[in-house]
């Protein structure tokens, strides 16, 4: 039984993604080509899902890639093309920038009858992956099955290990009293967002880093009763250098994106156990939206 919106659609994602997945044929052409030069732009947790996509799409071969928030976009960059990815379709800074480059734009959306349709070449609609939480989870990372169902990769599999995700007991992470999250590649933007999630929804302190660099300072916070989770395969003596410190360890051989979901029911477990609601967090609201200027 889940209390919360965010709990259900946590739960829901191997489904999601594997409709977004079948959607692949019919949007595909809309999606960047093999060697074209692309930025990815988003706020926010879809900024994360866009630095997990570059970091993907460029170590695939499939050209430079580099990933913004909206808000940071270097105008005088020349790029083939321009993904944004938002889901509420009204995130300000987002809409500004589509309106302003030149290059061709695509829009993956949760509402593509929002005012992104006016100012994006083409739109990609996920509507079965919008969310009633105002906190982020199935739309980015159904975004992200997309795009990697796109470069090749094998949903189905990356679903299977998602439903291994909800089905793990997560209940020893929710006594610690600190994470750090890390990855390397693509699955620093998986950290990036996990570390946002608990952020956010739980009022949690939580970090992320690239992982190599988490040695060049981050780990004097390390000490028992802390977690050091590593996204993906950690780097080499990491796991010992952590054991050290008195901090726990934590990884797994799941798929990243479905160690994302553990980290999503982290953060929903660490919120309901301060009595917050996780689908409220203070000061949110679903998209960002600012005055004309
Ligand atoms: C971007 C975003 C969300 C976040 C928040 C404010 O929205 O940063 O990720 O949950 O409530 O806006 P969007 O452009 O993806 O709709």
């Amino acid at each position: 039984m889940t209390r919360t919106h965010v709990e259900a659609e946590i739960a829901s994602q191997p489904s999601t993604w594997r409709e977004a997945a079948a959607l692949l044929p019919e949007v595909e052409g809309l999606l960047p080509r093999a060697g074209e030069r692309v930025a990815v732009v988003g706020c926010g947790t879809s900024w994360f899902m866009a630095m997990a996509y570059a970091g993907l799409r460029e170590g695939a071969g499939q050209g430079e890639t580099d990933a913004f928030t909206a808000s940071e976009f270097p105008s005088g960059r020349r790029y083939d093309r321009v993904v944004a990815i938002t889901r509420s379709g009204t995130t300000t800074e987002v809409l500004r920038l589509l309106a302003a480059v030149e290059a061709p734009t695509v829009a993956i959306t949760g509402v593509p009858e929002e005012q992104v349709k006016d100012v994006a070449d083409a739109i990609v609609g996920l509507p079965f992956a919008d969310e009633e939480s105002v906190v982020q989870t199935r739309f980015a990372t159904t975004t992200l099955a997309l795009l990697r169902a796109h470069l090749g990769h094998d949903i189905e599999a990356v679903a299977a290990d998602a439903e291994q995700a909800l089905a793990a007991d997560v209940g020893a992470h929710l006594d610690a009293e600190q994470i750090s999250f890390v990855g390397q590649g693509w699955t620093i933007g998986l950290a990036q967002e996990a570390a946002l999630k608990t952020r956010e929804a739980a009022q949690f302190w939580a970090e992320a880093y690239p992982a190599m660099d988490y040695r060049h300072g981050p780990i004097s916070i390390a000490e028992p009763g802390r977690l050091v989770w590593s996204f993906g395969e950690p780097p080499e003596g990491l796991r010992e250098q952590v054991a050290a410190t008195g901090a726990t360890f934590v990884t797994d051989d799941l798929d990243p994106l479905a160690q994302l979901v553990l980290a999503q029911r982290v953060a929903v477990g660490l919120a309901l156990g301060r009595g917050l609601d996780p689908d409220r967090p203070r000061h949110l609201t679903r998209a960002v939206e600012l005055p004309d200027r």
